[in-house]
């Protein structure tokens, strides 16, 4: 089985997500650094146009969206509660208001000068202009808007109260960690450790828990470049789906699949598989080889093109 292939970069919170995830998971993959911003030329020849980070790749199979790619990280440990599918209505409802509504608020309230010095030195300055207009153009093209600038602070406050009641185990719902914990970490993360926060001093076990998932480390990376994953994708036909998931009357046919959030931007390809949790595109990029993108169903829009 090929390793999995992370396409990350290191302020982004849901790389954080799922780095952190690898870690408990204990698997060896491998590290690709993009770009904070498009253009992303090989990250687009193998995404097809999904323009969110991260996106992982197993030889041809490319995954986009940290629910797709942890229900990949569940089947490869043999760890099925970091699938959301493998887990309850509750843990779901929790990890998706972490992953929307409190990740951008988050951002919100980590807009410190310890990430604008951050963000300046992984950039040039021209780069910190055009990174800090394609933030505003994502914000102003979103669908979600969030609770606003005034509204951030209050939520995240009412976010921390809710963990620091939960947390009366080690994890959010029980001795061990699921899908859930890693939501909720990758926003804490951002503004406490990247941000410098001091917000969530005042909730003590919340911060314990947060040592607690930090030690989980980021598993065993090993860098590889763009062109060298692309090269494996090249190399690598994609693996062969389940004849139950290729039942639905668009099978075949041309799609776009667009997130409908934020970052809307459609990849499109045949589809050529729909599983309960998600579509498969089939695209043949220009410098050829067969790629099969998968994107989950829940928050975004299939379209027949
Ligand atoms: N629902 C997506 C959200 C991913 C997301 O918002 N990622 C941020 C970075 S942490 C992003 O893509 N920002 C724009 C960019 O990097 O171009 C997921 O779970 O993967």
């Amino acid at each position: 089985m090929p390793e999995l292939i992370l396409h990350h970069y290191p302020l982004s919170p849901f790389s954080e997500k799922l780095r952190v995830m690898l870690g408990y998971a204990d698997l060896s993959w491998q590290s690709v650094i993009t770009r904070e911003m498009p253009p992303r030329p090989l990250l687009e020849a193998l995404a097809g146009g999904y323009r969110k980070v991260p996106v992982a790749q197993i030889g041809a199979d490319v995954f986009c969206d940290t629910r797709t790619i942890a229900s990949e990280i569940a089947s490869l440990s043999g760890k099925p509660e970091l699938g959301l599918e493998h887990c309850s209505a509750e843990v779901r409802e929790f990890a998706a208001a972490a992953d929307l509504e409190v990740f951008l608020a988050c951002v919100m309230v980590g807009g410190t000068s310890k990430i604008t010095q951050r963000v300046r030195e992984a950039m040039s300055l021209p780069d910190v202009l055009r990174f800090a207009w394609d933030r505003i153009g994502i914000g102003l093209r979103a669908k979600v808007k969030g609770v606003g600038i005034r509204g951030a602070r209050p939520r995240v406050l009412r976010h921390l109260a809710e963990v620091e009641s939960r947390l009366q185990q080690d994890f959010l719902f029980g001795a061990q960690p699921n899908h859930a914990d890693f939501s909720t970490y990758h926003s804490l993360w951002f503004i406490r450790d990247m941000g410098g926060s001091s917000l969530i001093d005042a909730f003590p076990r919340t911060l314990a828990w947060m040592e607690r998932m930090k030690a989980f480390g980021h598993g065993k990376p090993r860098s590889v470049s763009a062109e060298q994953a692309l090269e494996i994708a090249r190399a690598a036909e994609p693996r062969a789906i389940d004849p139950e998931h290729r039942q639905d009357t668009l099978i075949g046919s041309k799609v776009s699949v667009t997130p409908t959030d934020y970052g809307q931007v459609p990849t499109v390809g045949i589809l050529v598989g729909a599983t309960p949790e998600r579509w498969i595109l089939m695209r043949e990029p220009r410098d050829g080889g067969r790629l099969h993108v998968h994107l989950p169903k829940a928050d975004f829009v299939l379209k027949r093109v």
